[in-house]
């Protein structure tokens, strides 16, 4: 029996408030649950469950709406709840997109109604969430009117999980939490995952890693390749795969699977996988077919090809397109969809402008059940980067996002980061894709095949993600994902409400804290002006990206005698080039090229003077000091907290701060030494060892 583990955002505290907690018992004690579809016992067992630690009971469901009772609420598809939703336009219901739902207050004979009603079931979920987010908030709920619809089709997330072994690629959160050796047997911890991921919309989950494990040439990580993802799709395990997915079902998420582009070979016994052979593409279709017959709703696959050592078209000189097409025809018939990822790269001078060269010139070649997922950066969830130049250049082909949740590089589950800052960046970076005014989130939004792609956070620790305050990553994803509109300080409000309660001096310093802490990791692990992957790569998987090595990578930093940055401008490498004109010229030019990124476009003489007098490696210098300090503040705001936060919770996070800390020094120290060593020049102030 496992509870050992925190309900996240989901805690459903009592509502203190004694007018609030009156008035929304009136309105929801008693409550009229269509019946049906398996998402609405989902649904009824979370109210029963939220209403009993929000309000202190559970809900009186009833079989019928309750005429003798004045106030009520009602959760149905307009038919069901008919004659009471007859006060509701249903054309109002049926135009909405697939996961919109709509709350509201209606008057029906002389019952005064709250209704949550959609026209997916999946929509019911959601509104049901949604409600019960409304109490964790306080907020009033006499009077409600409230129409939703996710600006983005596909909420999707990747887990770089590793089955049977159990461990989590880039995972700092213990083990995986899927038991592929005991599946089919469920764990109630799934079932509680998908609650936490349906309250945010999420809509669907790949639970293996999208290294599947067979490399296409003889690589270091050979062993990795006998019990792996690649053998998901093993007539024997679609059955694990499949009361996996029966549970996430319920909420409204659909179960996809990263597979092997070898599996004809590997599974199938065939010579080869070229996509153009018609016994590979024979053998696929079979595949989809019996995917499908055991799992109907089956949402597709996640493909890295001809990246890492993964094999791919490429093995076989065919484009990308290709190689993704047989797939994507595959699975057409059954409605499902290929997520083939941009993230390939090589041997090459610049590593930042390959997804381009790769992608776009065979926009248009894809089929239309093929999204083309992009890491929103050219090199690889860096702390701050340059949106990839992708989202900008194919027109012609469904796109997804994909970001990271885990923190590989921004301090891997001790430092306290908080992503959300830097997804807004990310999603309100204005592309010219379609004129000035196309940023990333409306490239992505109202387009059937599109979507959002975040790499997982979650393993078996107790509070799911390594550091507690790193649960609002995943809760920041799935609602920016939801509507990317929303800012990160409403984010980080609700998150923190829910989380830690209402003390107005817990809301406030919490929310400050993460909303400040990007910025710091920027300046102590890149000293701010656009430098990146100065991180030691050690051999075992769990010591990787972890520490400062910033000599290792000397062509990702540019640093030499006379200067520092990567020159990617169109006469360097030509990054910026890949860009819609009038980005092009503002990276292009050092005096218009935005300090954050100076040194990812520009080689610039170390004391290159910034517009304030400063210089380059002063800057640097500063930076990466202001950083470390922001940390300290973090810190000590935290310790601020004892008392107000329970003991156990502000233990925990106050260690983790205490490591951070001294990982934030060990940074700055390695990074500061590095300019030194290479400029020469000495900190005006003195703090920089010479
Ligand atoms: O840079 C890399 C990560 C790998 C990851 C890869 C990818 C899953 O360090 O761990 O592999 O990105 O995104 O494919």
């Amino acid at each position: 029996f496992e509870t050992n583990y925190d309900d996240c955002w989901l805690r459903y505290e009592r509502v203190d408030d004694d007018e609030l907690r009156t008035s929304y018992r009136q309105r929801l004690s008693h409550a009229y649950v269509s019946e049906g579809a398996p998402e609405l016992g989902a649904v009824r067992a979370e109210l029963g469950r939220g209403f009993e630690g929000l309000l202190g009971r559970e809900p009186h469901l009833w079989q019928h709406p309750p005429r003798s009772i004045e106030r009520f609420l009602v959760i149905g598809h307009p038919e069901e709840m008919r004659p009471i939703s007859e006060t509701i336009d249903p054309d109002e219901i049926w135009t909405l997109a697939e996961d919109g739902y709509v709350i509201r207050t209606v008057e029906w004979e002389e019952h005064e109604c709250t209704v949550v009603t959609a026209p997916s079931d999946r929509g019911l979920v959601y509104g049901t969430f949604h409600l019960l987010r409304l109490l964790a908030l306080g907020e009033p709920i006499d009077d409600l009117d409230i129409v939703e619809e996710p600006a983005n089709n596909s909420r999707i997330l990747n887990h770089w999980d590793n089955p049977f072994r159990r461990s989590v690629e880039r995972g700092y959160a213990g083990q995986s939490i899927f038991d592929w050796e005991r599946l089919p047997d469920l764990r109630e911890r799934y079932v509680d995952y998908a609650r936490l991921l349906a309250s945010l919309g999420i809509n669907g989950i790949v639970p293996n890693n999208v290294n599947t494990g067979i490399p296409s040439r003889p690589t270091a990580n050979d062993a990795v390749a006998e019990r792996a993802g690649w053998q998901l799709l093993e007539s024997e395990n679609l059955e694990k795969v499949e009361a996996l997915a029966s549970v996430f079902r319920r909420y409204g998420i659909r179960t996809y699977l990263s597979v092997n582009y070898a599996a004809p070979i590997r599974l199938g016994g065939l010579e080869t996988a070229d996509p153009l052979d018609p016994e590979v593409q024979q053998w696929w279709q079979d595949k989809a077919d019996e995917v499908y017959d055991v799992i109907p709703d089956f949402g597709g696959f996640l493909v890295k090809a001809d990246s890492e050592g993964q094999p791919g078209p490429y093995d076989y000189d065919r484009s990308h397109a290709e190689g993704a097409n047989v797939l994507a025809e595959a699975l057409e018939p059954h409605g499902g969809r290929v997520w083939w990822r941009a993230f390939v790269y090589s041997e090459h001078d610049d590593r930042a402008v390959q997804a381009y060269e790769t992608f776009e010139p065979i926009d248009g070649e894809f089929h239309e059940n093929v999204t083309v997922q992009i890491k929103n950066g050219p090199i690889d969830f860096q702390q701050r980067e340059p949106i990839s130049t992708l989202f900008g250049a194919m027109p012609e082909t469904d796109l997804g996002c994909e970001l990271q949740l885990t923190g590989e590089y921004t301090g891997q589950g001790v430092h306290a980061t908080y992503h959300v800052p830097m997804w807004k960046e990310i999603l309100e970076f204005d592309t010219y894709a379609d004129g000035e005014g196309t940023p990333v989130k409306d490239v992505l939004a109202d387009r059937e095949g599109q979507g959002i792609a975040g790499v997982g956070i979650v393993g078996e620790d107790p509070n799911w993600t390594g550091n507690y305050l790193l649960q609002s990553n995943l809760y920041g994803f799935g609602r920016l994902c939801w509507d990317p509109d929303l800012t990160a300080e409403e984010i980080t409000d609700e998150w923190v409400r829910q989380t830690f309660g209402h003390d107005e001096t817990v809301v406030e310093t919490v929310s400050d804290m993460l909303l400040e802490s990007w910025d710091a990791c920027i300046d102590y692990h890149t000293g701010g002006l656009g430098l990146m992957h100065m991180m030691y790569n050690g051999e075992a998987a769990l010591e990787n990206h972890y520490d400062p090595a910033p000599e290792e990578w000397p062509e990702y930093v540019g640093a030499t005698g006379d200067g520092i940055g990567v020159d990617r401008t169109s006469s360097g490498s030509g990054y910026a080039a890949q860009y819609r004109a009038p980005l092009t010229d503002l990276y292009d030019d050092p005096e218009t090229c935005p300090e954050e990124l100076l040194l990812f476009f520009h080689h610039l003489p170390w004391e290159y003077e910034l517009p304030d007098g400063t210089t380059v490696v002063q800057r640097l210098y500063d930076n990466c000091f202001d950083g470390v300090e922001a940390v300290r503040e973090l810190r000590a705001r935290w310790n601020g907290l004892e008392g107000r936060v329970d003991d156990r919770r502000y233990r925990h996070v106050a260690e983790r701060f205490d490591e951070h800390v001294v990982q934030a020094e060990r940074w700055r120290d390695a990074l500061c030494a590095y300019f030194y060593d290479h400029s020469t020049v000495a900190d005006e102030n003195g703090r920089v060892p010479r």
